[in-house]
């Protein structure tokens, strides 16, 4: 915490309490990286190809995919060699520097703004991705964000697959003091989503947080019930859905990138939640998957509490990735 010259704490701003959550979270990635990218470097006066070599295994080993990190090590070659032809010994910190640099150029490259065009009618955000993911868990602490910035908000349990799915949404529902429209289980999903959407124009809310059943990418079938919950959507309200977020648990790793490819195909993501980055050493999976898709990430999970799911910011999130 910050002292004053008269020594009385000063409180940590928003960002500042968001950064210490975030380097929280990613701890455990971010000491395996650090440490072993230190171990490699410290010491050495020259930075020799197989250093290079060890520091692209390292990054592979924190899940930052083959291809990634062969990019990244490339761009951090390009810059040792820079320093090189200046005289310049590059540090072990240098290194880490020329990691950073990169790793936000890969983000910058995935940055798109949410679509803001919405024709007065509710902003409709559609969360899909396999069973478990923490699609429910994040449409309700969503719900909390929304409410807490003073916009109104739907919750459509368009989850009518899984029995006790509608119980579940429904007590983040109340938790956050938002509406929701359900039926029965067993319901089609884009019935539901009708209702809702019909019911959200009628009463001017601002946001449509649309839960939806955990499913394999791999069912066919299913797909394509999303596929038709986004026609009701389109049919409904002009521009929606304007997100349709693909929620992916970090702790699955390099697999997520295939789910997330069939998702893409099916869906038409516009974006990234990344779920249960807290407790897991796989935190680069983050950057392989945006880069890998081209997505933005547009909100990161780091625990189970309505205040775990934050605004994903590359600058941050990398600082707190390598502890700089
Ligand atoms: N630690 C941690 N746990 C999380 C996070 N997000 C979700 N969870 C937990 O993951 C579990 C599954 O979350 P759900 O939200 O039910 O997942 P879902 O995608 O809706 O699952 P299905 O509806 O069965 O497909 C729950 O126990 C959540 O509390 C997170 O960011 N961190
Ligand atoms: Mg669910």
């Amino acid at each position: 915490m910050i002292q004053t010259l008269f020594g009385e704490p000063v409180k940590p701003s928003l960002f500042e309490r968001l950064q210490e959550k975030i380097a929280g979270a990613v701890e455990k990635t971010r000491d395996n990286l650090v440490a072993q990218v230190d171990d490699i470097f410290q010491g050495k006066a020259e930075i020799r190809p197989e250093l290079l070599r060890q520091l692209e295994s390292t990054l592979i080993s924190a899940d930052l995919g083959a291809r990634t990190a062969a990019e990244i090590v490339g761009g951090v070659r390009a810059q040792i060699e820079q320093q090189r032809a200046r005289d310049v010994a590059t540090t072990p910190e240098a290194v880490r520097a020329a990691i950073k640099a990169e790793l936000v150029r890969i983000f910058d490259q995935t940055a798109r703004p949410a679509r803001q065009e919405q024709d007065g009618g509710p902003f409709v955000v559609l969360l899909v991705g396999v069973n478990g993911a923490g699609k429910t868990t994040s449409i309700g602490k969503l719900a909390q964000r929304y409410k807490n910035e003073g916009f109104s908000s739907l919750i459509c349990a368009g989850d009518t697959f899984r029995a006790a799915a509608g119980e579940q949404v429904a007590v983040w529902a109340q938790r956050a003091g938002v509406e929701i429209v359900s039926q029965k289980p067993g319901a089609d999903p884009s019935a539901v989503l009708f209702d809702a959407l019909t019911a959200a124009k009628a009463r001017a809310i601002n946001y449509v947080l649309v839960d939806t059943a955990g499913r394999l990418h791999t069912k066919t079938n299913l797909m394509q019930e999303l596929a038709k919950m986004r026609r009701t959507a389109e049919r409904l309200i002009p521009g929606a859905p304007h997100e349709v977020l693909l929620v992916l648990d970090a702790t699955t790793g390099q697999n997520g990138l295939q789910q997330a490819r069939q998702f893409t195909q099916a869906m038409g993501l516009t974006g990234l939640i990344v779920t249960k980055l807290d407790g897991t050493a796989r935190g680069g999976i983050v950057v392989a998957i945006a880069r890998e898709l081209g997505l933005p990430v547009r909100y990161i999970g780091i625990g189970e509490r309505a205040e775990d799911l934050v605004p994903f910011e590359p600058g941050g999130f990398v600082d707190a990735m390598l502890g700089v």
